[in-house]
């Protein structure tokens, strides 16, 4: 299964000349009036392989219609704040990030792992089940948050997807840890770095050129909660989120849990995979005068996400009754770190009243925060919320330090209320 149906269309939903050829070789004959096909129209029989499992798979077609695509080539969608209210995020509600094409053939059952690199005594190959029977499974809720999430709320604008706030998630990752696996390898002293390498294709379709291959520090590497992932929820990993085996490393960039993995390397250096080098995922040393882009010796590469919170309930823009108090609740993470205290404002900043907050399920899990405040006369508010991490750092109330490429901006979330009636 699972070719992106998205890549047959063109940019205004309608077959490409491309693969209405390829369509018609499929089918052994040509689809008479296929000029009239309507917009983002598969032909049925396709739809028919889909069910058997071998034709294309449309990422969407499972999720939360409210999410939002940002962009469908590659698949970009985003969850909208109060979607993120569940304790666990669903399926159906967690961000889609794909750099490339998805790949055109998932199949579990002759699925391997390769663990290589300069680092490994030898290199080794692991299928699928053995992963599953030889190593003890683990459970953790882990949040992933792509690191251009809140994109959008940088000035001046930077390139790249316009994500608001709606790139994170927190699901349950089921799998083996990746020490257990590299302790079976064995290691050599000179491991410093891993690096994953996924089985999706790069946007031009080319198989040589890669998508992306990121890694972590050997240290973030043996953690206890970094896991070679098959489910997720207690379920299969849906094939958009990189069934059926994936790296998942929460509290970093969510670029660094390769989806589709088939491949990790132990190196003896920083990783220079695809989107490693450069200025992908990377900050200046030195904060930048807003606008200003320095040379790219001069970024160093983002590790362990900041503190942030959301609101997720009620959803922003709720006309409430005078004189009833508003309950508010949330989530609130720290990277590496866990949440100390939330906090909340209905007067854009200027006093802050404390949120509860519960520890989280496991570390690196997101931490829940409730609170309820009583606005005292009608009209229109704005609700914030900043958490503060267990090293006494907060978010900063409206824009954090502006980048080049517009990664990590954990400014305070705020939803707008109507206070009405007298
Ligand atoms: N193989 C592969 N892994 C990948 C990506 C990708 O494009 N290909 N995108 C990365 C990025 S940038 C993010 S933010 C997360 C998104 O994970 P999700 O789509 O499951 O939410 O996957 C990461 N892993
Ligand atoms: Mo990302």
């Amino acid at each position: 299964m699972n070719n992106d149906a998205s890549s047959l269309f063109n940019r205004r939903g309608f077959l490409k000349a491309g693969s209405l050829s390829t369509l018609t070789a499929l089918l052994g004959t040509n689809i008479v009036f296929a000029d009239r096909l309507p917009r983002h129209y598969l032909p049925l029989v396709f739809d028919q392989i889909d069910e058997n499992g071998s034709g294309p798979v449309d990422p969407m077609a499972t999720k939360n219609k409210n999410l939002v695509v940002l962009n469908d080539k590659p698949w970009n969608v985003e969850t909208p704040a109060y979607l993120l209210d569940d304790a666990v995020t669903p399926a159906d509600k967690l961000f889609i990030r794909n750099n490339g094409l998805m790949p055109e053939k998932l199949d579990a059952a002759g699925w391997t792992l390769t663990i290589n690199g300069e680092s490994v005594k030898a290199p080794r190959t692991y299928t699928l089940a053995e992963l599953k029977t030889k190593f003890k499974p683990h459970t953790y809720q882990l949040v992933m948050e792509c690191a251009g999430n809140g994109r959008s709320g940088f000035v001046p604008k930077t390139a790249g997807n316009q994500w608001t706030e709606g790139g994170v998630g927190c699901a349950e990752w089921t799998g083996v840890r990746l020490k257990d696996v590299l302790a079976d390898v064995g290691l050599t002293n000179s491991a410093v770095y891993i690096g994953y390498y996924g089985k999706d294709l790069h946007l031009s379709g080319d198989p040589a050129q890669p998508v992306i291959s990121r890694g972590v520090p050997i240290a973030k590497a043996l953690e206890d909660e970094t896991l070679l992932a098959w489910a997720m929820n207690g379920q299969d990993i849906p094939p958009v989120h990189g069934y059926p085996l994936r790296l998942v490393v929460g509290g970093w960039p969510a670029s660094v849990s390769g989806k589709w993995l088939h491949t990790i390397a132990v190196r003896n250096k920083v990783h220079d995979g695809a989107k490693m080098t450069g200025k992908s995922y990377r900050v200046p040393i030195h904060p930048v005068v807003p606008g200003v882009d320095p040379p790219a010796s001069d970024f160093k590469i983002i590790e362990s996400m900041p503190v942030k919170s959301l609101i997720t309930s009620p959803k922003t823009g709720l006309e409430l009754p005078l004189g009833k108090p508003l309950a508010l609740r949330g989530h609130a993470w720290a990277g590496d770190r866990a949440v100390k205290s939330v906090a909340v404002s209905i007067d854009f900043g200027a006093t802050w009243q404390p949120a509860n907050l519960k520890d989280p399920k496991n570390r690196l899990a997101w931490q829940h925060w409730t609170a309820e405040v009583n606005p005292p006369l009608s009209g229109y508010y704005e609700v914030w919320v900043r958490a503060t991490d267990e090293a006494g750092v907060s978010q900063p109330m409206v824009m954090p330090q502006w980048n080049p490429e517009g990664y990590c901006n954990n400014a305070c979330h705020r939803i707008a209320i109507n206070v009405v009636g007298q």
